[in-house]
Parts: C-alpha cells; sequence; structure tokens
C-alpha cells in the first residue's frame, strides 16, 4: 500500500535565483518521490513566499513546480493545500485548473482510521495579538478587492520586501514554554482525540508525544527539507536527501 506525505513551508520564490533553483530542484525530486509511493499529500501552507491570484493572472516563476503537482493528480494522488499565511490568497486555480482543493480554515480529517487535525499554524503564537489583527485586515474581502485593482508589477516587489519580515518575524518568535501552536496541539489530542496534529510555519521540525497522540512540525525547505510520511501506522519525521 501506497504512502501519505506531508510538508509546508518551501517559500518559493523567498531566495536569490541560485537557491531557488536549487530548491526547486529538491522539491521536484521529493515529489517525483511521492508520486512513486504516494496515494496522498498535503500541502500545509506557505508553499509560495507570496501568492496572489488574479480572476485571470497568476505569478509566473513556478511553472515545473505546479505542473507537477498537477501530474501528481493525473495519476491518481490525492493532493490538498492549506493555505499559509504567506499563500493565504490562493482563489480557484489549483482546484479548477488542477483539481488540487484549497482548504483556508484548519480542519481535521480520517486517514486510515487515524484521526488528523491540520493548522497551518499562523495565529497562534500566544504573545500574537498584532498578528492576529493583521490577518484579519488581509483576509478582509473588501481588502482583497481593493489589493486585486493594483497592477501586479506594483503590488509583487512590495509583497516580496513585506514577506521577508513576515518571516523573520515569525523565526524571531518564542517558541518556549509558552508555545501557543504545542499548546493547540495538546488541546487537540487530549480533549479532542486526534491521533495526530500537523503543523507548519515554525520552520523547525518538531515532533512531541502528547498522551495518546503525536504533535508534528513540518519544519521547512528553506534549511531542512524536512517532511512526514504516514504508512499506516505510524507518521514519522524524515528529511530529503
Ligand atoms: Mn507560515
Amino acid at each position: 500500500m501506497k504512502n501519505i506525505f506531508f510538508f509546508s513551508d518551501v517559500h518559493l520564490g523567498l531566495q536569490d535565483k541560485q537557491h531557488e533553483k536549487e530548491k526547486e530542484k529538491r522539491v521536484l525530486s521529493f515529489l517525483s518521490h511521492v508520486e512513486e509511493h504516494g496515494e496522498q499529500l498535503f500541502i500545509v501552507g506557505d508553499l509560495f513566499d507570496y501568492w496572489f491570484e488574479y480572476a485571470y493572472v497568476i505569478p509566473r516563476g513556478y511553472h515545473h513546480i505546479i505542473s507537477k503537482l498537477g501530474m501528481l493528480v493525473e495519476k491518481g494522488i490525492t493532493v490538498r493545500y492549506i493555505a499559509g499565511n504567506h499563500d493565504f490568497w490562493l482563489r480557484d486555480f489549483f482546484p479548477n485548473e488542477l483539481g488540487i482543493p484549497v482548504y483556508k480554515d484548519p480542519f481535521g480529517i480520517e486517514l486510515r482510521g487515524k484521526k488528523f487535525f491540520f493548522h497551518h499554524g499562523d495565529g497562534l503564537a500566544l504573545n500574537d495579538t498584532g498578528y492576529r489583527i493583521l490577518k484579519k485586515i488581509l483576509r478582509s474581502r473588501i481588502n482583497i478587492f481593493l489589493y486585486s485593482q493594483l497592477h501586479p508589477n506594483w503590488t509583487a516587489p512590495l509583497a516580496h520586501g513585506s514577506s521577508h519580515k513576515s518571516r523573520e518575524y515569525t523565526g524571531g518568535k518564542d517558541f518556549g514554554e509558552t508555545d501557543g501552536m504545542l499548546l493547540f496541539a495538546k488541546e487537540k489530542i487530549i480533549t479532542e482525540k486526534y491521533d495526530y496534529v500537523i503543523m507548519g510555519h515554525r520552520h523547525k521540525p518538531m515532533e512531541q508525544k502528547i498522551e495518546n497522540g503525536v504533535y508534528f512540525n513540518l519544519g521547512d525547505w528553506i534549511s531542512y527539507n524536512t517532511y512526514a510520511e504516514f504508512d499506516g501506522t505510524t507518521v514519522e519525521l524524515k528529511t530529503w536527501k
């Protein structure tokens, strides 16, 4: 039987050309592996460092990876895409053109008899009221509409700048005792009896056993190249070589 794969925080478009080329190669080889050994793939947010999709236009530069994902779907692999804070402005391109459903809210799902809960992870830090307010503003319909009226030549370079700041900001957060993501995972596992809670956003892989469940943070593809794999019995955090 084939396996279920999870990865997040590739942040395509974040780095300079050479790093992006190398990253693209790594991700493509990982996706080929999934093509061969997977039956399902979960993208747990921030595949793109910046994605804003217009009714008739999508950002350029990620063609190989996008078409590879489409190929996986054609091969019969179920691919799901959980929007992160950097790629929240996904519209109908992935579902309509590629057959990849986009999830904008955290959700639970049963996979081979185990209960999984997925959340990109943004907005859970305890000391992060500022971000939670910003999140509401960035996701308001009227603001998205207004933004979409601006020409992409203006908005894309600007967004790339602010996304760098946002990532530095996230990276600098304290994930110690007061790790809001961990507390969230505990709640899901202890109270709601989930077997696995899977998140990204933290840019640092983590595996934490909590009573009868496990919280995984998937790390990133900037420094770690980590992903998780479920064979129907256990979930394992792995590094792509
Ligand atoms: Mn994120």
